[in-house]
This record gives structure tokens, sequence and C-alpha cells, in this order.
């Protein structure tokens, strides 16, 4: 279960102690300064803020929303960036001899070893990599790699 960081009771603590005059609102120049604290979000100049929110203050539900999206947005990027990870852990895991390349001998016996290779199935290495080798060199590089795992937990 995904938690938020930062629970509505913290946002609506957080957007009193930036709406300093107290009117119910905060401004972009306020807002810009959280996000510039809070780190781990890209933000742009107040003037681009500005422009993409198309306004210059925010009201509470306004701010929680606006929380949300970003929330949103950096936990995707949190994921992809986790499957890239998974992925170089499995391509070191096929690559034996770490020179960034998969070959028909190492995939051959990676997959046997992980009781994944079938001989009587009639699949032979040569014929599994040609399928994903894009630049037929005969061999599985991390681009061809990354999308032969996309392609099979995908389906
Ligand atoms: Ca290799
Ligand atoms: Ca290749």
């Amino acid at each position: 279960m995904y938690s938020h960081p930062i629970s509505y009771s913290d946002l609506d603590r957080i957007f009193k102690k930036l709406d300093q005059n107290d009117d119910g609102y905060v401004s972009i120049n306020d807002l810009h300064w959280l996000l510039d604290r809070v780190g781990g979000v890209r933000t742009s100049s107040e003037e681009e803020l500005k422009f993409m929110l198309e306004r210059d203050s925010f009201s509470l539900p306004e701010f929680i929303q606006f929380y949300e999206s970003i929330e949103k947005l950096t936990e995707e990027e949190d994921e992809e960036e986790q499957l890239e990870l998974d992925l170089v852990e499995a391509f070191k895991v096929f690559d034996l001899n770490n020179d960034g390349f998969i070959s028909c001998e190492e995939l051959q016996s990676v997959l046997s070893r992980l009781d994944l290779w079938e001989e009587k199935s009639g699949h032979d290495c040569r014929s599994m990599i040609l399928k994903f080798d894009t630049n037929s060199d005969g061999l599985v590089d991390f681009e061809e790699f990354k999308a032969m795992m996309l392609l099979t937990t995908s389906s």
C-alpha cells in the first residue's frame, strides 16, 4: 500500500503557514518557495508556475489538488525508475561474463539453471535471441533485453 508522505491535516497546516496574511489564499511565490523546500519536485520558475497553473493564488482545495497531482507524477517516476533498476539486476543475472551483452550460451545456461530451459520444446537460444536482436549482432544488449522483458511480463 502506498501511503501519503504528507497527510491532509499536514497540508492544511502547511497551507495555513504559507498563508501569511490569512486571507485564505496562498500565492504562487509561497508555493514556489514550498516546492523548493520540499525538493524532489522539478520546479520551474515562478513565472512558469503561474503560466502552468493559470492563477496567481491558491485556495486550500486547489492547493490539495495541486499537491495530489504532483505526488502522482513523482510516484509514477519512482515506479519507472524501480522497473529500470530491476531490469538492470535481471540483465546482470544473464550476462555471466559481464560484457554488457547476453550471448546465446549465457541465455541457455541461465535458463537451464533456473529450470526454464526445455530442450524438447524445440527452442534454441539462437532463435530466441533472433526475435529480440534488433541490431542483428547475435547478442542481446540491455535495450533489447528490456524490450524482451517488457513484452514477456505484459503478455
Ligand atoms: Ca555476456
Ligand atoms: Ca543485439
